[in-house]
């Protein structure tokens, strides 16, 4: 098997599997944000399944204008461009596949296990190894996604330099130590195969199993934010619906539904 990054290793790693998409990897060392590059492809028509890899993102992105460290060799950093024929709130259901297929996948090849973070992030031991981002276009005419594309960034190991202070008491890597060889290839290739897997068929959400199974948010006391970070209250998670929706008991009493994109949650985790 080719060692190293490479397209020709990812393509390798899933040349064996039956996906209904048709993956083409392109590798680079540096891009601002594979996000923002398979946008651009995707603005221009280009075909569902370009699987836009970077070695280091100067500007990686998170969700609203956060940023997302990407240093150079210690993580895996990809976007999948996809073309769902779905309405835009389906954007959703992408995200959460994504983190079910992700966390299933670092755990195959770990072998440690991985809990997620409503909505989408990946966590191991207490920090955060993986965060997901999907930037939807809209079609005008049609009123439904144009296109979609799914970014996914691991931390793979610790970057010797450490992570930047603001973030060190959150960020983890799914390994503690450099592993041997180079597993980013393979990595990218089992989370793409079995996100498609599931993408086949998104409407049947097969993948809430598997993340109902890893959320650690379950009887936790969360603190709740409004978008804009307004403090809402504290509240108990006690489940999740169909819709995604994190059900919380508020501590007067309430029993609330909480959509991701309208809240977000703080604690410790
Ligand atoms: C995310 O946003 O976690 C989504 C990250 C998506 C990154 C991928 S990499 C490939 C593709 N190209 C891109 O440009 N983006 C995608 P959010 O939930 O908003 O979390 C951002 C927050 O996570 C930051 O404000 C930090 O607190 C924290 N953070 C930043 N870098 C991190 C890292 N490397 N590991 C763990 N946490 C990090």
């Amino acid at each position: 098997m080719n060692k190293g990054l490479t397209a020709a290793a990812v393509k390798q790693y899933l040349a064996d599997r039956e996906l209904h998409v048709a993956v083409r990897p392109e590798v680079y060392p540096v891009l601002d944000s594979t996000n923002t590059f398979a946008k651009r492809a995707g603005d221009k028509g280009e075909a569902e399944g370009l699987l836009v890899i970077a070695e280091h993102q100067t500007g990686g992105r998170g969700r609203r204008g956060r940023t997302f460290h990407s240093p150079d060799g210690t993580g895996l950093y990809m976007s999948l461009l996809l073309r769902p024929d779905c309405a835009p709130e389906a954007a959703l259901d992408i995200t959460t596949c994504a983190a079910a297929a992700t966390a299933e996948a670092i755990e195959a090849l770990s072998g440690q296990k991985t809990g997620i973070k409503w909505v989408n992030d990946i966590y191991m031991n207490g920090r955060k190894v993986c965060g997901i981002l999907t930037e939807a276009a809209l079609s005008a005419e049609k009123g439904r996604l144009a296109y979609a594309v799914l970014g996914i960034g691991v931390n793979i190991f610790v970057p010797v330099e450490d992570f930047p202070e603001e973030i060190r008491q959150i960020a983890g890597a799914v390994f503690s130590e450099k592993p041997d060889g180079d597993i980013r290839a393979s990595l990218a290739a089992e989370i793409v195969s079995r996100f498609l897997g599931y993408y086949e068929h998104l409407e049947r959400k097969d993948y809430m199993q598997a993340y109902r199974d890893r959320m650690i948010l379950f009887g936790k006391t969360v603190s709740v934010h409004s978008a804009v970070g307004e403090v809402l209250g504290e509240g108990e998670c006690l489940d999740l619906d169909d819709e995604l929706r994190l059900i919380v008991r508020m501590t007067d009493g309430e029993i609330r539904a909480l959509s991701t994109g309208e809240v977000s949650i703080r604690g410790d985790f």
